[in-house]
């Protein structure tokens, strides 16, 4: 890539050009846009995301610059096979970065809050989906059994790790791990998220596919204290989402919406780590087409989250 943005929106990508990506977005928008390390992977790659930050609100104390923004983490792709969620955070991230500067919304959302986004969380699987397995949804580690490999990194969390929803066995699907965070890649990530705990109030984890905008529990029925200053917001999400294209979504807590998942990303980021609006979206479709969404619908899926979220951040905003 030069230094212009001849990125296909439209298009799926393997784990290189989307990190060319995130280059190309380092160099065309400088004073907004950086880019971030969570780790290496099992397989040595580079865990690699775009941080957003117009600095705008910089305050400084005793000279020295402090951080008092808020943050926002998304991530995509921790299901190998799920390729609309990489391509909805590269989608969203470019029109954050575009669009800042001309339209007012995102200009203030951008100065409002600072943005880590991991377009591909689960490198190893998603280079797998690219070269080997297109249907593959785990981590790539050795396991116990010799024909069996990886750990469902949305069961390998630390809170009520491998309950319900999860299995032990390392030839299944939603196997939990070995134990918590045995996989390098939720370790890390959860690390990052310690490391910028008071920061960060938002997180969402996309995957696919359903049209879902959910939040905790996952590892049980039950709803917490705070479901409705979440759920609230989920409304407020799929309201809007639903107006660009009138694309229907569901909201709820993740156990009496989808399933019951312990384990899960989410549990923890709101549980252990006290992120409030910690949400799970299932994007794109029904079923039609599931894991194997077409090109086509790349843009359009983009451009409904985006104005999903936008509507998010704003009823966030306000609290
Ligand atoms: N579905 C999710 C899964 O991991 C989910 C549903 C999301 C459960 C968030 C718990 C928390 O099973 C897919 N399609 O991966
Ligand atoms: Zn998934």
């Amino acid at each position: 890539y030069e230094n212009f943005d001849d990125f296909a929106y439209d298009k799926y990508h393997p784990i290189e050009e989307i990190y060319a990506w995130i280059d190309t977005m380092v160099q065309t928008y400088p004073s907004l846009a950086t880019s971030f390390v969570v780790g290496t992977s099992y397989e040595k790659r580079q865990m690699k995301g775009l941080k957003i930050s117009s600095n705008k609100t910089a305050v400084t104390v005793a000279g020295i610059p402090v951080n008092t923004k808020k943050a926002v983490w998304w991530d995509g792709g921790i299901h190998a096979r799920e390729w609309i969620s990489p391509a909805t955070n590269i989608y969203i991230a470019h029109s954050l970065l575009s669009s800042y500067g001309t339209d007012p919304t995102i200009t203030h959302l951008v100065d409002q809050f600072d943005y880590y986004i991991l377009p591909v969380f689960n490198v190893d699987g998603y280079a797998y989906t690219w070269k080997t397995d297109r249907l593959w949804r785990k981590t790539r580690s050795k396991t116990s059994q010799p024909g069996c490999f990886g750990a469902d990194p949305n069961r390998n969390w630390n809170y009520h790790w491998c309950e319900g929803g999860a299995s032990p066995d390392p030839c299944d699907d939603t196997y939990c791990g070995s134990k918590p965070f045995s996989e390098v890649e939720t370790a890390q990530v959860s690390n990052f998220l310690r490391a910028h705990n008071d920061t960060v109030v938002h997180y969402i984890n996309f995957h696919s596919y359903s049209q879902l905008w959910m939040s905790p529990w996952g590892y049980t029925t039950k709803k917490p204290e705070q479901f409705k200053l979440q759920d609230d917001g989920s409304a407020k999400a799929v309201k809007a989402l639903g107006a660009v294209f009138g694309t229907n979504y569901v909201h709820g807590n993740i156990g009496s919406t989808i399933y019951i998942a312990s384990g899960n990303t989410v549990d923890w980021t709101f549980g252990a780590a006290n992120i409030t609006f910690s949400y799970a979206v299932e994007l794109r479709d029904t079923g039609e087409y599931g894991f194997l969404l077409p090109e086509d619908q790349i843009v359009p899926t983009g451009k409904e989250t985006l104005a999903g979220e936008l509507a998010l951040l704003q009823y966030i905003e306000g609290k």
